[in-house]
């Protein structure tokens, strides 16, 4: 018989889902209607989870997998898994590291240009045949240039340090807060997130949400102000929602561009009718290229932990 594998996500690439089947039966527990009562029946027989960096898998389900070797995040987030209880259990979590850190920071940086340039307004704009009835260039307020932007980065990881590269393509000057300055980072570091937030024009955010829930809140919206634009590419944690809408109905900070939510797939209302935001479904790692290298790095991870091995990309062992 072959090893269990149980899918708590789907993987997107079918090469990878046939070589995962070649070697393990996969159980895609997404498709189980009653799950606790499958877990029960087949918790036992499981030796390998493969789950997404957001949805990660609870410590509940964990208990019920009594034989399992390796979870297998198909993600580089790893806050929805509880770390702690895995090291105490032995048990070898990994992440795509660097898989997908071009993809979020051109993502960041597409959100960016997206807000400041009223971009998918304008889309509605053309599409809606508003342009017909209004042709006079006074119909579409005027925008703001992204190229010489102050950018406050929050999180100078992989994800944040490809942003400040692209950003300072664009002729942006950065600056950057985290838990502490980075040696090996030339930019300005900021310790105060508010002072960060004063001195930009758009905050991007890149960090990892565990310690830092709920940071950008009504204070830092309104030290980023009134002609401040806000980038989520990391998790939607980080931001209080009702403070951050609060801000852009209010035109208190001029606009966001979000990828990420607190509740995804729910996107309050009013975010959703908001001109001033862009909005993407948590898609900043999701091309062929980046959900590929992703998929191969999970399937690596098992082959290397049921044979035996330490997965190479284990962060708990
Ligand atoms: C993915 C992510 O959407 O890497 C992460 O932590 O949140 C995203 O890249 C997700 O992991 C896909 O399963």
């Amino acid at each position: 018989m072959k090893p269990q594998v149980l899918q708590l996500n789907p993987i997107l690439i079918p090469a990878v889902n046939d070589k995962l089947a070649e070697r393990y039966t996969v159980h895609k527990f997404f498709e189980v209607a009653d799950q606790a009562a499958w877990l029960r029946e087949h918790g036992a027989s499981i030796v390998a989870v493969t789950t997404g960096g957001h949805t990660g898998i609870s410590r509940a389900v964990l208990e019920q997998l009594p034989k399992l070797k390796v979870v297998a995040v198909n993600g580089v987030g790893t806050d929805a898994v509880d770390l702690a209880y895995c090291r105490e259990r032995g048990l070898p979590v990994t992440a795509t590291l660097g898989a997908l850190t071009e993809d979020v920071a051109d993502l960041a940086i597409g959100l960016l240009i997206a807000a400041c340039r009223n971009l998918c307004a304008g889309d509605r704009f053309v599409r809606g045949g508003q342009w017909e009835l209004y042709p006079q260039p006074s119909a579409i307020p005027l925008a703001r240039r992204f190229s010489g932007m102050r950018i406050g980065i929050v999180g100078m990881g992989r994800v944040g340090r490809a942003v400040a590269v692209r950003a300072a393509a664009f002729g942006c000057t950065i600056s950057y807060t985290d838990l502490r300055p980075m040696e090996d980072v030339a930019h300005r570091f900021v310790t105060d997130l508010l002072d960060l937030a004063r001195d930009a024009d758009a905050l991007v955010l890149c960090a990892a949400a565990d310690k830092a829930e709920g940071i950008v809140n009504a204070a830092v919206l309104d030290a980023l102000g009134p002609r401040g634009f806000l980038v989520n590419v990391a998790r939607g944690r980080l931001v209080n929602e009702t403070d951050l809408t609060a801000a852009l109905v209010a035109g208190r900070i001029a606009g966001a561009g979000l990828d990420v939510f607190v509740d995804e797939p729910r996107v309050p209302l009013a975010l959703r009718q908001s001109d001033s935001v862009t909005l993407q479904a948590h898609r900043a790692s999701a091309t062929w290229e980046t959900r590929t290298a992703m998929a191969e790095m999970v399937l690596a991870s098992i082959t290397q932990a049921l044979a035996g091995e330490r997965p190479a990309m284990s962060l708990t062992t």
